[in-house]
């Protein structure tokens, strides 16, 4: 079988990949055991991105033929299409609360409270046209100067949100290792894809030690043989 095809987004270095949706993507073809390539691919490489699957965000999944754009999708069409390897839903209801899972990280706290501390860092990591993009961009979204969205005297008060915003995850964590239950399923996939968006760009310690969510990190970036562990970032 030919290995998956993953367009990721990357860093100047082409290594560096640090978009969560696209962690998702390549930790939900990992989960299924599946082989697969990388296209790591910067935003300002619009056109070939196009060419390839008709619009513009990564991550893009092709596979026999087939194209898939958006993480989400992504996972459910890897769970229809490869039914007996190990499932990433575990049943319908998984993939009714994986949705909710992702619906929590995107619009409660804690993608607003993570996005913020981690904006700079990630511009300092761009390729230099991608800098130009991503700043013009984030700049129009947040409505201000990416280095006034989290000045540094902020920083201690938004790392505190972060941490308090992870309160459902943290009392999940204490009581079962995976939010799968005994095996990670898509629910942990989502949420560590955005530690290891923070992981790929900031040196930023975003955990402390004693915290069950760190425990749980650790426990992700060793699974699928360390994928996470091993891919380019800060150990933080
Ligand atoms: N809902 C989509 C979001 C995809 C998305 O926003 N991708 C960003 C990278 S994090 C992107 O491709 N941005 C390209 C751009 O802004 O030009 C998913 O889950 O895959």
């Amino acid at each position: 079988m030919a290995p998956v095809k993953i367009w990721e987004l990357c860093a100047a270095d082409r290594q560096r990949v640090f978009s969560p949706f696209c962690w998702a993507a390549r930790l939900a073809v990992v989960h299924k055991g599946l082989d697969y390539e990388t296209v790591p691919w910067q935003f300002t490489e619009k056109e070939k991105l196009q060419a390839a699957s008709g619009q513009g965000l990564v991550p893009v999944v092709e596979d026999s033929g087939k194209v898939v754009n958006d993480s989400f999708a992504i996972a459910q069409y890897l769970e229809r299409t490869y039914p007996d390897r190990p499932t990433l839903f575990g049943g319908p209801g998984g993939e009714a609360a994986s949705l909710f899972v992702k619906n929590w990280m995107m619009l409660s706290a804690v993608k607003p409270a993570l996005q913020p501390l981690m904006l700079v860092d990630i511009h300092s990591q761009l390729a230099d046209d991608d800098k130009a993009y991503f700043r013009e961009q984030r700049e129009k979204r947040f409505g201000n100067k990416l280095e006034e969205v989290c000045p540094e005297g902020d920083r201690p008060a938004k790392l505190a949100a972060f941490k308090a915003a992870l309160e459902p995850l943290r009392a999940t964590l204490g009581a079962q290792p995976f939010l799968g239950g005994e095996k990670p399923l898509y629910t942990d996939i989502i949420v560590f894809s955005f530690f290891m968006m923070a992981r790929s760009v900031s040196a930023t310690k975003l955990l402390d030690a004693d915290d069950p969510v760190h425990a749980w990190r650790e426990r992700m970036l060793d699974a699928y043989g360390g994928v996470g562990r091993k891919a380019v970032g800060y150990p933080v």
